[in-house]
């Protein structure tokens, strides 16, 4: 039954000549390198994450406009929402329902492997489009970082090693994430940060990726170079995830 689902959708899927017509599609989108830099704003790419496969449900009831409304009222300096159903429970609505209720750059976060996929993340809302070196060989990280630039997107190049690292980068990525939770067997280790944080070039934005469950991790992943936390499952783990990121940021 899964499957004639699937190929429905796969067939309702308007071309990307459609996609351009969106009304959302001509926006000019939110920096995340100034949003990262503001002073007035702690650094937090503050993540919307109902499920994942790792933890099975996270969050079943908090509303995706309630809770990045608090992120952002919390000073976060952008959002992510997941869009992929089937290991995450999100969908592009949550992208767009995130976008109505946001003035700071909001993230797709996705396994993007073509095109297609980020005129999709430009039409339902967002400015940061993710780019997993693991899922991607380096032309297309080449290729699909250049489109999102031609469309005015931000680029995050998520890595987990040296390997990654070295071989993904372009003058096209805007911000490059060291993801701590190996995605084949799910380990988290902040090692992975603070181990790579040498070797990634001074001119991007540097983020650190999953498992950050409290401030003083943050003050060390800063003094070591770190600009960017991307947090979601110890916010919505909790009841009321805004208030967790309240709390958390002091
Ligand atoms: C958030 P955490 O441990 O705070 O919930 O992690 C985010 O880094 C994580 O969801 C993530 C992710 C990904 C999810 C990072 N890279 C790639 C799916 C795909």
């Amino acid at each position: 039954k899964r499957k004639r689902e699937e190929v429905a959708l796969v067939k309702e899927k308007v071309s990307l000549e459609e996609l351009e017509k969106y009304p959302l599609f001509g926006r000019s989108c939110y920096s995340l390198r100034e949003s990262i830099l503001d002073p007035l704003k702690n650094g937090i790419i503050a993540e919307y994450k109902r499920a994942s496969p790792s933890k099975g449900i996270i969050n079943g009831s908090a509303s995706v406009q309630e809770v990045v409304k608090g992120y952002q009222e919390a000073g976060a300096s952008a959002i992510s929402v997941l869009t992929d159903q089937d290991f995450f429970q999100g969908s592009l609505t949550d992208l767009t329902e995130a976008r109505e209720v946001l003035q700071i750059p909001l993230l797709r976060k996705e396994f993007i492997v073509d095109k297609y996929q980020i005129a999709e993340a430009k039409a339902y809302g967002a400015d940061i489009i993710l780019l997993i070196a693991a899922c991607l060989g380096t032309l297309e990280v080449r290729e699909l970082s250049k489109y999102a630039k031609s469309l005015g997107l931000n680029v995050l190049l998520e890595v987990h090693n040296e390997e990654e690292l070295n071989r993904s980068i372009f003058p096209s990525i805007d911000a490059i994430g060291v993801n701590n939770r190996n995605l084949k067997d799910f380990e988290v280790s902040l090692d992975h940060s603070y181990s790579l944080v040498n070797k990634m070039p001074a001119d991007f934005i540097k983020v650190s990726e999953s498992g950050i469950s409290d401030p003083a991790t943050i003050q060390e992943l800063k003094k070591v170079g770190f600009q960017g936390f991307l947090i979601g499952e110890n916010f919505m783990k909790t009841k009321d995830p805004a208030g967790a990121i309240k709390e958390f940021a002091g």
